[in-house]
């Protein structure tokens, strides 16, 4: 079988359409990472380059990712992955990467792949089933760090208090960077770290990071934090009639089982 054909490529790739689609990758906006589950040698696919880091991704030592091609756009994905994607396996020293299949037109990896493979090795330390970093440019939330305080107690009770569903999906609250220069060791340094408490992080002015073990679950996280700023956009500026308490915050978190930051309620 051809790569291509397989379940989790077409996820994938439906996975990148589908953030084009909602408006969160606009032109070469965004970048997605799959740590794959099956060896890259099971599709006959061989090193066709090797790819230098610029760091040490050693606890990824031997693992293949999926991952999206630097200046390429989301909207292009689905047609073209040969071009658009590439999958690379990180070497024994954790130094380089092999490229196995894509960036065909002699592309890279995206210019986050730093902030990506950090993210993915520190979420992994806390949950070893985790293999999805999704990045994009949500137009709501983006706008919403704009207006709101960004301190991450404050930033995460207004988002849960929009819509019932938050407090379930992240419970935890998202975590939130101030605006940093993308692309550099040092914001995917301050990621990483905050996704080892978050599977989310805001950063402010820019967008947003996203974790998750499957393709669904991470993209289903960013899809329910972008619908809460967009309700938190839609109601800031009316008066308020009805608000979720946060005695109701806490009945929802004790419903449904789940284990939520006390300390950002009030
Ligand atoms: O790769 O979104 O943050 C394009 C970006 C950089
Ligand atoms: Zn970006």
């Amino acid at each position: 079988m051809k790569i291509e054909q397989a379940k989790f490529f077409r996820e994938y790739l439906d996975t990148a359409a589908n953030m084009y689609r909602l408006g969160w990758d606009e032109r070469n906006g965004g970048n997605l990472s799959l740590l794959l589950d099956v060896d890259p040698a099971k599709f006959g696919l061989k090193c066709k380059r090797v790819l230098s880091l610029g760091f040490d991704a050693s606890e990824l030592a031997g693992r293949s990712l999926l991952v999206t091609g630097t200046g390429k756009y989301f909207k292009n994905v689905k047609e073209d992955p040969a071009n658009n994607v590439g999958v690379i396996r990180i070497t024994a020293d954790g130094k380089n990467a092999e490229l196995l299949y894509g960036y065909e037109d002699g592309g890279r990896p995206t210019s986050e792949l730093p902030a990506h493979l950090m993210s993915h090795i520190s979420r992994l330390r806390v949950d070893p089933e985790n293999r999805v970093i999704l990045h994009c440019h949500p137009t709501h939330l983006l706008a919403m760090t704009f207006v709101h305080d960004l301190d991450e107690k404050k930033f995460s009770h207004t988002l849960w208090e929009t819509c019932t569903e938050c407090m379930v999906v992240f419970p935890e609250g998202v975590g939130v960077l101030p605006w940093m220069l993308c692309g550099t060791n040092e914001i995917g340094e301050a990621t990483a770290k905050k996704l080892a408490e978050f599977r989310v992080v805001v950063w402010a002015l820019h967008g947003i990071y996203g974790a998750g073990k499957t393709l669904d679950e991470a993209f289903g996280l960013v899809e329910t934090v972008e619908k809460a700023a967009q309700l938190y956009l839609l109601t800031a500026h009316l008066p308020r009639k009805n608000t979720i308490s946060d005695d109701n915050l806490k009945e929802i978190a004790e419903a449904f089982g789940v284990k939520y930051r006390a300390d950002f309620l009030n």
